[in-house]
């Protein structure tokens, strides 16, 4: 049977089809005698009706499937999250339903309720706490030289997100925090961490080491120029210790030959974790089979205990915790049980002495008072001793004399006097105040040790905030004639511009304070007191700065603002300038900070470097022709000095990355403590 059109195509020229038609022979109609129905009879039927179309009527089919079929997919992924969800949520409801008979949710929550803020910081209603950010666990040192590479991008990146977090955080957040808080110098906001165990139930289980539980899948990425000269600076360094003074304290470095102190390799020990950190596998190894061998706790020696806890009990610790190696904390655990016999003292105020080979422990020989930096600032090693070992005897014994310290009278806006008698556990000598020799690192630790327990120890925080306060109050003044911000001292009432070098650990602490959620003007007085550090350099004629300055306070013609007396001119190749200058590269990325530290490694190297091996301490900065070296090297030269300049040249945050740990006040880097 034809169709009309089939017979219209028919006869109609070729060429030209615009239309469809649809022919059927009588023997494909449906229904018609011979029917056959199988499968390869409708295929070949098929088949032929298809080849039968014209090119145009089979284009205009497959165009139409390809449509319907494109069409269907949009639908499909369009239609399909409304479906799941209203799936889900009719599950969901049906679930609560059947879960709790008879409860209908009319109103499901949206946000969580508002926390509130901690009630003990009531007496700084400006402070709430700040949850830490979640950062990825690192893994480094020599063995694969996980030295990271300027990673500037990424540092970048934190920051803006931390910003972020603080510029748009959820309404309920915003409205409670308006009351409690203040905003820090980038507009953080403390608040408390709740995962971080307090440190009296710390000390239950033994800890792992840091390292062990990291698992950091970045890329490794080159060292920068600067921190490749550092590397150069250590190696000539050790090469003179290596050579001269194997195993022993110091390196005199002009006389070839070493001095004792403990006799317990205090040198090497200091620079264990700075060879991890610079990646120096092969003295890394070195030194660590003299740990192994030769190094015995158990002499007849005097040690001091600040000292020794400091260098020995920090450097122990820390390398344990960089490179995993439990030898380090069998030598930390000997050398910490050795030190308990000085906390046994009427007040536990602790003695400044210890035989660590007799048990026993006394004050110095003229006096029965401690230096309050020095009993105050032996408390991250010890709480971290505790956390490891499991034994909570060293921590009790530090965080006695936190506690008793902080009930203390006698301080002066939150500042302390320099001495504590260890009988009647009272402050003496009353009345001079400093930042500098005997105080500094009692303000760093507050700071320190409320960072390392989470921030959750207050009276910790309360001590520090108040103290910075009384910095300000009382210390702080301007120089002329450049205006340069400073800190004196204050004796009986009568404020005096002198400034020790070590006052310059200040501004870096400050910056970690700020970085944790503290006032914006901690970093403000950070920057102003950092420049002052520079300046006590960049005045200077071999730019290397002395111990000791003094600071103009009224403009004189000629005169600069710096002024340096005879007796103070020295430099000891201290390192709390550059550990400052690291803090503040770090939190502000501005690389002024770390040209001004080149500046001072390049000095380092022009005035105390002894070709034979080793640098030197100087007699006087003011004379570049004949600056006196004084054939003395510094442990904290290789433990602090050459870690923070390596440190501050690098665009690494991770390289001990300051959200995971803290340093002692031997640039030993500690743990900040997580999760229990
Ligand atoms: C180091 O032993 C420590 O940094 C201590 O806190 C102060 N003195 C020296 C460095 O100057």
């Amino acid at each position: 049977m034809y169709s009309a059109a089939a017979a219209a195509a028919a006869t109609a020229s070729p060429p030209r089809r615009d239309f469809i038609s649809v022919s059927l022979g009588p023997e494909e109609a449906v229904g018609v005698g011979g029917y056959n129905n199988s499968k390869a009879w409708r295929r070949r039927s098929c088949w032929r009706k298809w080849k039968q179309l014209s090119r145009l009527q089979r284009s205009v089919i497959l165009f139409l499937f390809a449509f319907l079929a494109v069409c269907g997919v949009i639908s499909y992924t369009s239609m399909g999250e409304p479906w799941k969800s209203l799936t889900n949520k009719s599950l969901d409801d049906q679930k609560t339903e059947a879960e709790i008979p008879g409860l209908k949710l009319a109103n499901p929550a949206v946000l969580p309720a508002p926390q509130k803020a901690d009630a003990n910081l009531g007496d700084y209603p400006e402070l709430s706490q700040q949850k830490p950010p979640k950062l990825p666990h690192v893994r480094r040192g020599p063995s694969n030289l996980q030295i990271k590479p300027p990673r500037r991008d990424m540092r970048l990146k934190t920051r803006h997100d931390t910003s972020r977090v603080v510029e748009e955080p959820v309404q309920a957040d915003k409205e409670e925090k308006t009351e409690k808080s203040v905003i820090s110098w980038r507009g953080a906001v403390i608040e408390p961490d709740q995962s971080t165990e307090p440190p009296s139930s710390k000390v239950k289980e033994p800890e792992k080491p840091s390292s062990v539980e990291a698992d950091d899948q970045k890329e490794p990425v080159p060292i920068t120029e600067r921190q490749v000269a550092v590397i150069e600076a250590f190696r000539h360094a050790w090469k003179g210790y290596k050579d001269f003074a194997w195993g022993h304290d110091e390196l005199k470095p002009l006389s070839k030959s070493y001095s004792e102190w403990f006799g317990l390799g205090l040198t090497l020990i200091d620079a264990l974790d700075t060879m991890w950190i610079l990646g120096l596998k092969e003295e890394f190894e070195e030194a660590r089979k003299w740990v192994a061998n030769d190094l015995v706790f158990d002499k007849n020696v005097d040690v001091n205990l600040f000292e020794s806890t400091i260098r020995i009990l920090g450097g122990l610790l820390s390398t344990y915790h960089l490179s995993g190696d439990s030898l380090f904390l069998e030598k930390a655990k000997d050398i910490g049980n050795r030190l308990m016999p000085a906390f046994k003292t009427p007040s536990k105020i602790p003695y400044s002495d210890v035989n660590i080979g007799r048990g026993t422990a006394h004050p110095p020989r003229w006096t029965s008072d401690s230096t309050v930096a020095e009993v105050t600032s032996i408390q991250l090693e010890f709480r971290e001793l505790s956390r490891l070992t499991g034994d909570e005897k060293f921590q009790k014994a530090v965080d006695e004399v936190m506690k008793h310290v902080h009930t203390l009278s006698g301080k002066n806006d939150g500042l302390v006097p320099m001495f504590i008698n260890t009988n009647s556990g009272q402050f003496t000598h009353l009345g001079v105040y400093t930042l500098g020799a005997r105080a500094d690192s009692y303000y760093e630790y507050l700071l320190k040790q409320w960072i390392q327990g989470g921030k959750k120890e207050n009276e910790l925080l309360e001590d520090y905030m108040r103290a910075i306060e009384g910095v300000k109050k009382h210390l702080v003044q301007r120089s002329q004639p450049k205006q340069l911000t400073f800190v004196g001292e204050l004796a009986h009432g009568h404020f005096s511009a002198k400034m020790d070098h070590l006052v310059c650990f200040l501004p870096g602490t400050l910056a970690l304070g700020a970085h944790n959620g503290l006032t914006a003007d901690h970093m403000k007085l950070a920057e102003a007191l950092i420049e002052t550090c520079y300046q006590m350099y960049a005045q200077v004629e071999t730019g290397l700065s002395p111990e000791i300055v003094h600071f103009n306070l009224h403009a004189q013609k000629g005169h600069k603002d710096v002024e340096i007396k005879p007796a103070d001119r020295h430099n000891l190749l201290r390192p709390e300038t550059v550990e400052s200058l690291f803090y503040m590269y770090r939190f502000t990325g501005e690389k002024k900070y770390q040209d001004w530290g080149w500046e001072i490694f390049q000095n380092f190297n022009k005035y105390t470097r002894v070709p034979t091996g080793g640098y030197t301490s100087i007699n006087n900065v003011q004379n570049p022709s004949n600056p006196e070296p004084r054939d003395k090297m510094e442990s904290f030269f290789l433990g602090e000095t050459l870690k923070y300049m390596f440190l501050l040249f690098s665009d690494d945050i991770d390289l001990i990355n300051l959200d995971k740990y803290v340093f002692n006040t031997e640039a030993h880097p500690l743990p900040i403590w997580g999760p229990a």
